[in-house]
């Protein structure tokens, strides 16, 4: 970033403050293009930079998009961090939240992203809390674990192809949660688009209310301002109580290189603040807070989040065994319910993974507990084979999570790994005790 810009954006946030300033395009860029930028806003007192404790409850909506493959889930998403200049609208934004290289170059969602935005309607400013999922069946664990930090969800249909499969297999998962559900319709633009027909599907299979539903595109922005209006009107707000004492669900998990572990957590009750001494009721660990923050897009630190907001935390995990997905965290020292958690995923289809060099062991097992931490939908097994010595046997949704798996340990562990034919694990029921040859 040239001199002269950087100069203008201080200028700037000295004049109005840096919260008032956070949607401009221009600071925007100053958080994309300048690390040190980012480093001085985390470097200073970080509740200046957006002021978390004005949200209450009622100014918050925790909500996810759901949708079958394709449907234009992240392309809306891009739209709605436009709309709250969240990202900066000028070029073209394409399937931002995407952020994996496996993601990018097949054009398909693999993990859940969270992103919070701020958003005014009504003369008050309201916490938007969004996560896209991806639609593919294989990644649907994804989907489940999101739901849970959510009240609400954006079912989106697209107006060509209509309900496809994980469209029901997605209202069914919300459904259950309990969700408040607003069906949409996408890509509107499309020549072959059949609005009518889409909308007595979504009428006879889920039985939810289309006298206005929003018909809008993703792609070219029709109708897009209608939606968070549809949110906040909507929605419910999440529950929680600030006064009650401290407790958060981790629903995500990622490992950073500089910082270790970081914890995505959906807090439910109470208030959490950096230097807070918490505990783990899965690994039965205290650990203290070294930076909390919110998603806007990337890390952004406030020091503080409250009861029915989602942020992540640094807390010096040392090993990523120690965050497990579906923990209840809370403060030292006081007695709360435990959050339910979730259920662990059902593999569906198995492959053994060796490392080409037998010596590359150690590192393999670090990596592969590192990329795990990232999708706990993986179930792990140490395997021996006589051809190719040490290795694991690792369990996946489906073949495609097996490969976007191999692909991302490849990608962003330099590893170089044999893996497997996959296969599925049968029974079988012998009529006759016994087969002779
Ligand atoms: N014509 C048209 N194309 C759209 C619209 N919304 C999305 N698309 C296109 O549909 C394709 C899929 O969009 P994505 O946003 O990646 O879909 P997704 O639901 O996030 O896909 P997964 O996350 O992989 O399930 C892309 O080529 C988009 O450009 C729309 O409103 N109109
Ligand atoms: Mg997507």
């Amino acid at each position: 970033m040239t001199t002269q810009l950087q100069h203008t954006c201080r200028r700037m946030v000295s004049l109005y403050g840096r919260q008032r300033l956070y949607g401009y395009p221009m600071l925007q860029q100053c958080r994309w293009f300048s690390k040190s930028t980012t480093e001085k806003v985390k470097a200073g007192d970080p509740t200046k930079v957006i002021d978390l404790p004005s949200f209450p409850a009622e100014n918050i909506r925790n909500f996810s998009i759901i949708a079958h493959i394709d449907h234009g889930k992240s392309t809306l998403a891009d739209r709605l961090l436009e709309l709250t200049n969240t990202i900066s609208s000028r070029g073209s934004n394409k399937q931002v939240l995407d952020k994996l290289k496996v993601e990018r170059e097949r054009g398909i969602t693999v993990k859940a992203q969270t992103v919070s935005m701020f958003y005014k309607y009504k003369g008050k400013e309201y916490l938007l809390n969004l996560i896209d999922t991806p639609g593919h069946v294989d990644f649907s664990y994804e989907v489940s674990r999101s739901l849970a930090a959510c009240q609400g969800t954006l079912l989106l249909v697209d107006a060509a192809q209509g309900i496809q499969a994980q469209t029901v297999a997605n209202f069914y998962l919300a459904f259950g949660e309990g969700l408040h559900i607003i069906p949409v319709l996408n890509k509107i633009d499309l020549p072959g688009a059949e609005p009518e027909r889409a909308i007595k599907q979504i009428q006879s299979a889920f039985e939810l209310d289309t006298s206005s539903i929003l018909q809008i595109s993703a792609k070219s922005g029709i109708n897009i301002d209608q939606i968070l209006p549809s949110v906040i009107e909507n929605m419910p707000c999440p529950s929680g109580s600030i006064q009650k004492p401290f407790r958060a669900l981790l629903f995500d998990s990622w490992y950073d290189k500089y910082v270790g572990v970081v914890c995505m957590l959906g807090v439910v009750d109470g208030v959490l603040r950096k230097g807070d001494k918490v505990y783990s009721a899965h690994s039965d660990t205290k650990y203290e807070i070294t930076e909390v923050g919110i998603m806007h897009p990337e890390q952004v630190p406030t020091g503080y989040l409250h009861a029915g907001q989602v942020g992540y935390v640094v807390c010096g995990m040392k090993s990523a065994s120690e965050a497990h997905i579906g923990d209840t965290f809370h403060h030292l020292n006081t007695k709360v319910e435990l959050l339910p958690g979730f259920q662990p995923a059902q593999s569906m289809v198995f492959a053994g993974i060796f490392p080409v060099d037998t010596n590359d062991f150690r590192k393999l097992d670090e990596n592969i507990k590192k990329l795990t931490l990232n999708d706990a939908s993986v179930s792990v097994h140490k395997e021996t084979s006589n051809a190719l010595g040490q290795g694991w046997r690792l369990g996946f949704l489906g073949t495609l999570h097996m490969d976007v798996f191999r692909q991302r340990l490849e990608n962003e562990y330099d590893a170089n790994i044999i893996v497997t034919q996959p296969t599925v694990p049968y029974r079988g029921k012998m009529r006759e005790k016994r087969i002779d040859d």
